[in-house]
């Protein structure tokens, strides 16, 4: 119900605007990639993870093999000087919204802000508004539940693993890079083989089977990204050249890749598709490898370019000639306003990009002011002016390591704030600040307005909507909690951290709920070690007994609809408190004089709050 009355909003929206956008700055050349298209174009939108600059052979790392993505790199524009977020969900966020990433609510990879705001409109929203069949294949990372599944922002057709990697806590318990269990759709599905060969598989059947339509296909594979796990074939070539092993694996994991594109790209040849699709590479963050870096400091995370300056080619045979460079800046988020000019999608008017359409650099056109740019790597509850930020201008860029504030909350830069002249010092080593106070004021200047500007909503939480027909029960992990100690991957579920943290929950409807408190997911029949539990949501706080050798502890209560937030603790003897980290919300009907709410924990317990006798849980979840 929801969707279809997001979705007819987004609709009616659209057809106020539709004929007033599409052709409004069609006047300057080359009207022929903003005209009216015979077909439009599909699109193939690929991006791999924590892949740098420097890790691809066209590139001049003398030591990788990528022979497809040097060959895309011959037919495409090249965006030479183009950026991204530091880590990858700020990254997606602003690759889907077309908007600084912090806007929307997403300045961090996990503790519930790693979750796409409700109201952005995505790229999938618009073209799927235009007619396109959308599908997403990998790495979602923008959240696990409704309303921030892929499922729930535009993507018909969602093959995806859970949270910001394989293993990662809301991953399919014990997966790992082979035969990964996925969400198909919503639902977990058991693949066979290697996750990039099983997205790129599904990918590839997904393009022969709307061959006839228009198609908008997102490939975000979760490679290279750690653990460094491959089939030895593709490391073993690496480990002979006397490269050490992690970074051998990291290699091997991109020639696989690239392997999975060279057949994506020859299959499009076949099909006879490759010639109005546009096919768009990028990565999403720096480097995480400890490879070749071309000369530029930092990787993944840093302020530093090697945190932010990634490859990105833009190949399209029908309209783009392709084979040369745009030194120019450009960024993310310029990749939905260039692919929604050259589609012709329809915008609403209210829908403000911080990007811009790319076409004038593209077609190699003069017309192209200069930009400043933001990069912040933020990473905390909630963002802080001037932490881990670079200011960037055509040719320098500012740099602050950290902002410090002061007691009386006034921010004051203490330590790193540094002025390069990238045309001088690409790795960024020399400190002109001092004898360029001018620049840096202008530079630092402009940081602040746009600070002012984006920062509005940094107060606001994207709350985890419980109760909805879209999504009933809902399982909440410990990933999305807000707090300090966010136990994010399967491994500190295993060591049983010692943490907590609160989720910002929307209860959709009032009515009867159940809560289980678990510390591993249902289907790994783990039990419970505590001996007591206790839900706190809002104000109302129930606590209870726990039964030895149970592997949940079950609530249930009445709630009203409304914001709030929901916190839970198991208690252990010798008082070892830590939240649940994995809790089941259902929604069980309406209240009513029948069901009247308990007002401690004693009520009966439900099926499983039966014993259940623990299981042997290896690796690999059997199926
Ligand atoms: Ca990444």
């Amino acid at each position: 119900m929801k969707k279809m009355k997001r979705q007819s909003l987004f609709v009616a929206l659209l057809a106020v605007v539709v004929s007033a956008v599409p052709l409004a700055a069609a006047a300057q050349k080359p009207a022929d990639l903003r005209g009216p298209l015979g077909k439009r174009p599909n699109i193939v939108l690929v991006m791999t993870d924590d892949q740098g600059y420097g890790d691809l052979g066209c590139h001049g790392n003398e030591l990788i093999k990528t022979p497809a993505l040097d060959r895309l790199y011959k037919e495409s524009v090249r965006l030479t000087n183009f950026h991204v977020d530091p880590t990858g969900a700020p990254t997606r966020a602003a690759l889907m919204t077309g908007r600084y990433s912090c806007r929307t609510g997403v300045w961090h990879t996990m503790m519930g802000r790693s979750l796409l705001r409700r109201d952005e409109v995505t790229i999938a929203d618009l073209f799927a508004a235009a007619g396109y069949r959308t599908a997403v294949f990998g790495k979602w990372h923008l959240g696990d539940n409704y309303p921030y599944r892929a499922m729930d922002r535009g993507f018909q057709e969602s093959l995806v693993l859970g949270g910001g990697g394989i293993g990662q806590t809301p991953d399919y318990w014990g997966n790992t890079y082979f035969d990964p269990v996925l969400r198909h759709n919503g639902k977990w599905q058991k693949s066979a083989g290697y996750c990039t060969d099983v997205f790129f598989d599904a990918a590839i059947r997904f393009i022969e089977a709307n061959r006839e339509n228009l198609f908008f296909v997102y490939l975000p594979v979760n490679v290279p990204h750690a653990p460094y796990q491959v089939a030895e074939k593709y490391v073993a070539p690496y480990k002979q050249m006397d490269i050490p092993d992690d970074l051998a694996a990291f290699y091997g994991m991109i020639t696989n890749f690239d392997e999975n594109l060279g057949r994506l790209l020859q299959r499009l040849d076949q099909l006879g598709l490759a010639h109005n699709t546009i096919v768009i590479f990028l990565t999403d963050n720096g480097t995480s490898g400890r490879g070749f870096n071309v000369q530029m400091r930092g990787g993944k995370g840093s302020a530093y370019d090697g945190g932010h300056h990634v490859p990105c080619f833009i190949r399209w045979p029908a309209k783009l000639e392709g084979g040369f460079d745009v030194p120019q800046l450009t960024a993310h988020f310029d990749i939905l306003p260039t692919l929604q000019e050259m589609c012709e999608i329809p915008k609403p008017e209210t829908l403000e990009f911080d990007g811009k359409g790319l076409i004038p650099l593209l077609v190699k056109l003069e017309d192209w002011s200069p930009r400043t740019l933001f990069v912040q790597s933020h990473h905390i509850e909630r963002p802080q002016p001037w932490r881990n930020s670079a200011v960037l201008s055509e040719r320098f860029r500012v740099v602050y390591r950290e902002g410090v504030y002061s007691e009386n909350d006034e921010y004051r830069l203490i330590d790193g704030r540094e002025l390069f002249d990238m045309k001088k010092d690409r790795e960024q080593i020399f400190n002109i600040g001092p004898e360029n106070p001018k620049i840096v004021d202008n530079l630092r200047f402009q940081y602040e307005e746009w600070y002012k500007e984006v920062s509005t909503r940094f107060d606001e939480y994207c709350e985890i909507v419980l109760g909805s027909p879209e999504q009933n029960p809902t399982e909440l992990t410990c990933f999305d909690w807000h707090g300090t100690a966010v136990p994010w991957h399967q491994v500190h579920i295993q060591s049983r951290a010692e943490a907590n943290g609160y989720w910002a929950v929307e209860i959709e409807r009032a009515g009867r709920y159940r809560f289980t408190l678990r510390e591993r997911p249902a289907a790994a029949r783990h039990p419970l070690r505590a001996t007591a539990a206790r839900v706190k949501i809002g104000d109302r706080v129930i606590t209870q007994a726990v039964k030895p050798g149970v592997t949940g502890a079950v609530f249930e209560t009445e709630l009203q609809a409304g914001k709030t937030q929901l916190q839970t603790w198991l208690a252990e003897s010798g008082g070892v408190l830590r939240g649940a980290y994995f809790v089941e919300v259902e929604y069980l009907g309406p209240a009513s004089e029948e069901n009247p709410r308990p007002t401690d924990g004693g009520e009966k317990p439900p099926d499983d709050n039966q014993p259940q006798r623990p299981s042997a849980y290896g690796p690999r979840p059997k199926r």
